[in-house]
């Protein structure tokens, strides 16, 4: 019984490991300013290997499966990355809005779908059907937009 019950110590403790594990993503950075490049620099490289798979996907350069399937794991390993880099009050000087903090919920959501998709895609892009991975290409760039809509501003 001593081993499963916590005595008021123990709770407090473990309380405190569990916020200092929400907190370890934004603690990874000493400086705001490198937060908000860390995150600019995945969305760069997310949209830049998005959007090669769109020109692939309407004919604008080769459609290589090997390539499509590369740019995809890219994206797919990109959407995981911008999210622990939205310390609090994080927005200014970036296209950041403050409603990121004030709908933590739904800003949550839209990256789950995001990171969800992302991999989706990329296992499609392994089996190679073209329809599949346009399919699949279009759900994730609505939830790019989604999530512009309602959390990056056009303005610096
Ligand atoms: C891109 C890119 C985005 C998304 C978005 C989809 O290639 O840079 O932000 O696609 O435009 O709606």
């Amino acid at each position: 019984m001593e081993r499963v019950t916590m005595n008021g110590k123990t709770a407090v403790i473990a309380v405190l490991s569990g916020a200092l594990v929400a907190f370890a993503a934004e603690a990874q950075f000493t400086k705001v300013g490198d937060a908000i490049d860390y995150r600019q620099g995945a969305f760069s490289i997310m949209s830049h290997h998005f959007t090669l798979i769109s020109r692939a996907l309407k004919g604008e350069i080769a459609f290589d499966a090997a390539e499509v399937t590369a740019n995809a794991n890219l994206v797919a390993t990109m959407a995981k990355l911008p999210w622990g880099a939205f310390p609090v009050g994080s927005d200014a000087g970036s296209h950041a809005k403050p409603e990121i903090w004030k709908n933590p919920v739904k800003f949550k959501q839209l990256q789950d779908q995001l990171v969800s998709q992302t991999e989706k895609l990329a296992a499609l892009a392994k089996e190679g059907d073209r329809a599949a991975i346009k399919a699949a290409f279009g759900d994730t760039a609505k939830t790019c937009k989604e999530c512009h809509d309602s959390f990056r501003s056009k303005h610096e």
